[in-house]
């Protein structure tokens, strides 16, 4: 070996970025068969070379942030309703956007489709609105793949929408395939005509003018939406059939093991605490949805959800009057 490979290099950055001693990097390389000279001599470089002094820069300002996030969140720790959630009646407009969107909290209302025909929709009773024929484009395939969420690109399929309602209807069980968000169903005409059935929330919650606000999810029973947030305040309205959320704080980003966009590499359901240390100072509150139901997800809660049962909702982030969305957020 005249050069320490690449991946040895990322390691031994990532080592000593965490804080690790020299002393103990150089043992682990030698241990991994790098002979003692090249790992002495590759140290005493990275220790001197500019690439690794910007990355202990970026790495104490990313610190400060998070020691912020941190500090904040043990505050609102000490308030009992940081995670207490209570079923209420869907309040007028602005006492929402006073209790629930401007304080970020999550909130869950009951009896808010009431006066939707939407509100009586199954998988059958959709194709009597919706051709079997019309082609819908679906998440297929998730199951062999542990990162089917950040690569939903790869995952998308085309099926008839008679076939696809079949699937959901006679699965007992599976987290395979799912209609989700990302699949942008809506803007197909036959299903966009759907909406028909729905109408504005309380007092005038939503923008019915903003186009591309409204997102339909249509799965079987054990589909997985894993740990992510969102970048925008989300009305997640349950129409049929059951979920159940999982959702944590916004402030406890530090703690998620978040390396790649809005995901966790934490399994929720497999949490790994060897691996994802910092997950276990996390706190989760939970929440079953059932039809008629609607959840508030604030901007970066982090959620996972269950199917329990085949299921259908919607999800709405064109509120009326408010900007929505995260500020300046990173693009790659
Ligand atoms: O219903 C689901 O499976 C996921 C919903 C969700 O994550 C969202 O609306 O952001």
């Amino acid at each position: 070996m005249d050069a320490l490979p690449a991946h040895f290099q990322v390691w031994l950055a990532t080592n000593l970025l965490a804080g690790c001693s020299i002393d103990t990097v150089q043992a682990a390389l030698v241990q991994a068969g790098v002979p003692a000279e090249l790992a002495q001599q590759e140290l005493t470089l990275a220790q001197q070379h500019p690439y690794l002094a910007v990355a202990r820069t970026l790495k104490a300002k990313l610190e400060r942030r998070e020691s912020l996030l941190k500090t904040l969140d043990g505050l609102q720790r000490q308030d009992p309703g940081y995670l207490r959630v209570e079923r209420q009646p869907l309040p007028p407009y602005a006492e929402f956007l006073r209790r629930y969107f401007v304080p970020s909290r999550v909130g869950l209302f009951s009896g808010a489709i009431e006066h939707w025909a939407a509100r009586h929709w199954t998988p059958r009773s959709l194709l009597e609105q919706v051709p079997a024929a019309t082609p819908v484009e679906i998440q297929f395939d998730r199951e062999q793949d542990p990162r089917y969420e950040s690569n939903s690109a790869r995952h998308k399929r085309e099926l008839a929408f008679g076939d696809f309602i079949a699937m959901v209807e006679q699965t007992r069980a599976s987290n395979n395939f799912y209609l989700t968000a990302n699949n942008l169903a809506l803007r197909n005409t036959a299903l966009g005509a759907l909406l028909r059935d729905t109408a504005n929330l309380g007092d005038g919650y939503l923008d019915l003018r903003a186009q591309g606000g409204t997102h339909l999810w249509i799965g079987p029973s054990g589909v997985i939406t894993p740990l992510h947030h969102d970048l925008t305040h989300n009305l997640f309205v349950q129409i049929h059939g059951r979920k159940r959320f999982r959702l944590i704080p916004a402030l406890q980003a530090p703690y998620m093991h978040n390396e790649l966009h809005v995901y966790s590499e934490v399994d929720l359901l497999a949490p790994q605490p060897d691996t994802y240390p910092q997950f276990a100072r996390t706190t989760a509150v939970e929440i079953e949805v059932g039809p008629g139901d609607l959840l508030f997800i604030p901007a970066g809660w982090w959620h996972h959800v269950s199917g329990l049962s085949p299921s259908i909702s919607l999800s709405f982030t064109n509120l009326s009057g408010v900007a929505n969305g995260f500020v300046d957020f990173p693009v790659a």
